[in-house]
């Protein structure tokens, strides 16, 4: 849908008001008529990364989801401020791991005397506290494009890898890129008593995966990569690693956004793809390479709805507030999980 022009006019002037004073950040799931206002496009390892280069910006807006808008203040420094449009802009799948659940998983390993030998690592896509809880355990943050090289450097130090929250993104590595079992891998449920799992079953897995999932990438199914072959012969199947196991074993590609991006742009014209990721980036994709056939893996479409919760309206009033002097909306980790999530970031950013 085109955007409305009086209020890409009030947004156009509230950024020009603010300049260098004002950053803003646009991730890839976000909609076009927010994108357009984007000083910068990324995945959120990147939009973090690029907002703690940019230290003269006083505001750094961020039009993504919470986690996003906490690893940025995280990163950036301390009196750089960081706004969401919306506060309702969160993520299901972060919200399926919260500090209290991980907390009594903890317990959970220390029962089965297993704590010791295992290291936490949490998926970028996670609260701050779940990223300071693995800061504190010996452990680490990884994204989809360092999952396998953050889950070796946990196995160098540990027997077991606790992954958090996606249970999908941690078998996936597992199994595909390091040639673990599926035996080897269990699921912790906290809503079942203990994770729902034995002390037994604890102690003979490898990877202890948490039972959260992302609410667009595991609506993919293998029936729809089996739909797409048949409609579309020839077809290249691209899809993310937060979908499910049997899809990602039934794509010819998996890879992060930024990969996906990559290898489209890579791809010879008139080349067919279907892309199982979030569809406003897949219809932006249809458009930056008009010269290769896009497609949706799903029929039904599938926007992730707290991503687009950021729409025009709360950019500029967000803009048009900082532009007023009055700063909405902003997000701030408290200092001792900054340290701690912190030192998560930087065992990820030590990676070989
Ligand atoms: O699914 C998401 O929200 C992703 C892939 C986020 C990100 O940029 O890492
Ligand atoms: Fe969270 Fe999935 Fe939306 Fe990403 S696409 S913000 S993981 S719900």
């Amino acid at each position: 849908t085109a955007s409305d022009p009086a209020l890409v006019e009030r947004a156009r002037r509230a950024k020009a008001a603010l300049g260098e004073r004002v950053f803003v950040l646009g991730h890839h799931y976000q909609r076009d008529e927010v994108i357009q206002f984007a000083d910068v496009t990324g995945d959120s390892f990147k939009l973090a990364r690029d907002a703690a280069a940019r230290p003269q910006a006083e505001y750094i807006v961020f039009c993504g989801v919470h986690f996003m808008a906490e690893s940025a203040d995280i990163l950036t420094n301390d009196d750089q401020k960081v706004v969401l449009p919306d506060m309702a802009a969160g993520c299901s799948m972060a919200d399926m791991a919260t500090f209290d659940q991980v907390e009594e998983c903890w317990e959970a390993l220390q029962d089965a005397g297993i704590a010791e030998t295992t290291v936490p690592v949490t998926y970028m896509n996670s609260s701050a506290d779940i990223k300071a809880f693995c800061g504190r355990n010996g452990g680490a943050v990884c994204t989809s494009s360092n999952a396998r090289r953050a889950l070796e450097w946990a196995f160098s130090r540990g027997e077991k890898v606790l992954f958090l929250p996606d249970q999908h993104l941690g078998r996936n590595t597992a199994v595909l890129e390091m040639g673990l079992s599926l035996d080897d891998c269990v699921v912790y449920n906290p809503h079942r008593p203990n994770g729902g799992l034995t002390a037994e079953q604890l102690r003979r897995a490898k990877m202890i995966l948490w039972k959260g999932h992302c609410s667009v990438h595991g609506r993919f199914t293998a029936e729809c990569v089996d739909e797409v072959r048949e409609r579309i012969p020839g077809v290249n199947v691209l899809v993310h690693p937060e979908c499910r196991h049997e899809v990602v074993t039934k794509a010819d590609y998996v890879g992060s956004t930024e990969y996906i991006i990559n290898r489209l742009r890579e791809a010879p014209a008139g080349s067919s793809w279907a892309v199982g990721t979030e569809l406003n980036l897949v219809k932006r994709l249809g458009q930056m390479f008009p010269d290769k056939n896009v497609t949706f893996l799903d029929k039904t479409v599938c926007y992730c709805s707290t991503m687009n919760r950021i729409d025009l309206p709360h950019l500029v009033w967000a803009l048009e507030s900082l532009a007023a002097g009055q700063v909405v909306n902003q997000i701030t980790v408290d200092p001792e999980t900054t340290r701690w999530a912190k030192v998560a970031l930087d065992r990820m950013l030590a990676l070989p």
